[in-house]
């Protein structure tokens, strides 16, 4: 049976993706938020951040909103880009109101909540998927959609970049160009329409990196200060990881992000909570050492948070790095 068809009596339905959207999230959110329109769905795409400012030239991204009415009004959720059901943030606590939840995903790692999952860890990214379940459907991809399905695919390979780049990924995006994508556009938009802030944050993280002693790891650290000083919201700060990776020999890459810390005490002997990100060439499974702390990913891309010491984790990392 087909994912979808467990929609057919469904009216309302919530779409959401996971917080600090990138643009496989917003892509995915949108394109399957206006495809279920089309088949005469009422629909609602909630994400717990806003839309991150390089992404605001996607068309239809106003109807990505930071809240809702009433969760018990919703007759299905459909989950896109989760590798497991917190990612969505805060409004999983509540998501059990809602009776039917779709998870679909490219995650490795997923956990296969909700009643139904479509999870392929072959896809580039989440809008892959989509795709094919919009041409399995046989409806037309517009332009909004088309725009949105080009977005996540470009920015979920790393602009054809990463690992997970495949033949489907540029197959898809010349059928989204056919369809009146313009490629540059979204390219200036996402890599090269940055503010002053945020080159001064790049600036600042740049400095902070540390290579392990075999060389063969690269320590990258994002704190509350830098975002304060230069301004910058935490929903703006993706991609970053990826200068850490391009250091020659580095084999994987960590960026250490603050989230909160006891005020008043030095960063790197106070506990917070931080979020890892983890980057690989695909010698070692990140995922793997995502999973042991609670978190997950893809091989070569993967993420958790924790509760420590920044030298703590930064030890941690540097034990992992003897292995490479
Ligand atoms: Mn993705």
């Amino acid at each position: 049976m087909m994912i979808l068809e467990h929609l057919e009596k469904k009216k309302n339905i919530l779409v959401v993706s996971h917080i600090q959207p990138d643009g496989d999230a917003l892509g995915s959110m949108l394109a399957m938020g206006l495809f279920l329109e089309k088949l005469g769905k009422t629909v609602t795409m909630f994400n717990e951040n806003q839309v991150p400012a390089i992404y605001r030239f996607l068309p239809q991204m106003h109807r990505i909103v930071q809240s809702y009415e009433d969760i018990n009004k919703f007759d299905a959720a459909i989950i896109l880009d989760c590798g497991d059901l917190k990612r969505i943030g805060e409004i999983y606590r509540v998501i059990e109101h809602i009776p039917l939840i779709l998870n679909i995903d490219h995650h490795s790692t997923n956990t296969k909540f909700g009643h139904y999952q479509l999870i392929n860890p072959d896809a580039c990214a989440t809008v892959e998927i989509i795709y094919h379940l919009i041409k399995e459907v046989g409806i037309t991809i517009d332009l909004d959609i088309a725009y949105s399905i080009y977005t996540g695919i470009l920015t979920d390979t790393g602009s054809f970049r990463f690992q997970n780049t495949n033949g489907d990924s540029f197959k898809i995006a010349m059928e989204m160009i056919e369809l009146g994508v313009q490629p540059y556009l979204v390219a200036s938009k996402v890599y090269d329409t940055y503010s002053l802030g945020r080159i001064k944050l790049l600036n600042m993280v740049l400095d902070s990196i540390e290579l392990s002693a075999n060389g063969k790891m690269s320590i990258m650290l994002l704190t509350s200060d830098m975002l304060k000083e230069t301004g910058i919201k935490i929903e703006d700060v993706d991609g970053l990881i990826n200068y850490a990776k391009q250091i020659e020999d580095v084999k994987v890459a960590a960026l250490i992000q603050e989230i909160s810390k006891n005020t008043g005490k030095q960063v790197n002997g106070s506990k917070g909570l931080f979020h890892v990100s983890l980057r690989s060439n695909g010698g070692l499974d990140v995922s793997s050492i995502a999973l042991v702390h609670g978190g997950g990913g893809h091989k070569t891309a993967a993420g958790f948070s924790i509760e420590s010491t920044l030298l703590d984790i930064k030890n941690e990392m540097f034990c992992i790095s003897e292995r490479l």
